[in-house]
């Protein structure tokens, strides 16, 4: 089943909304399969954030994912990478539509709550870059059939 890497940045950390995304990523059918907050270094910002090097909103972008704790996740699932990316909405989340996460709960790109994959390579990549390989659990959940239908197993 396909993993994808979410971060809930330190804006939503800050604002009470561990929870309450965490419950979307639940209540959608995803499983989740490793969580842990922690508090990002700057050569790790850097990694991770490593395509945008040499962009304007670089420097920014790695203040502010430094500045506070986040929390890491990863969510399994059918199409999980791009169905973790609809339900967070468009970068600028004056754009992203009311109903995903940053149409919801933010007004300013530089501060827009959550992070996912974008890609296969780019989950596989964040995943091993936060995770090792024994804290991610792999487990059956009995509701599968009722998320899935017959295709569940
Ligand atoms: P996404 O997080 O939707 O994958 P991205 O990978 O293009 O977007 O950019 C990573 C983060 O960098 C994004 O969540 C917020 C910040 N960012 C992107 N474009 C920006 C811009 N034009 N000005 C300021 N911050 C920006
Ligand atoms: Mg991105």
């Amino acid at each position: 089943m396909q993993k994808t890497f979410v971060m809930l940045k330190p804006d939503a950390v800050q604002r009470n909304l561990i929870g309450e995304i965490i419950c979307r990523f639940e209540k959608k059918g995803l499983k989740a399969v490793a969580i842990k907050m922690l508090e990002i270094s700057r050569d790790m910002a850097e990694k991770h954030y490593g395509e945008h090097r040499g962009k304007p909103f670089f420097a920014e972008l790695v203040n502010f994912i430094t500045s506070g704790p986040v929390v890491a996740m990863i969510w399994e699932g059918k199409g999980a990478i791009q169905v973790a990316r609809q339900m967070m909405g468009s970068t600028d989340p004056q754009e992203a539509l009311p109903g995903t996460i940053r149409g919801d709960y933010g007004l300013f790109t530089g501060n827009n709550i959550v992070h996912g994959s974008d890609s296969p390579e780019s989950a596989a990549r964040e995943i091993s870059l936060f995770f090792s390989a024994e804290e991610i659990v792999s487990y059956q959940k009995s509701n599968e059939p009722w998320i899935y239908g017959e295709g569940a197993n």
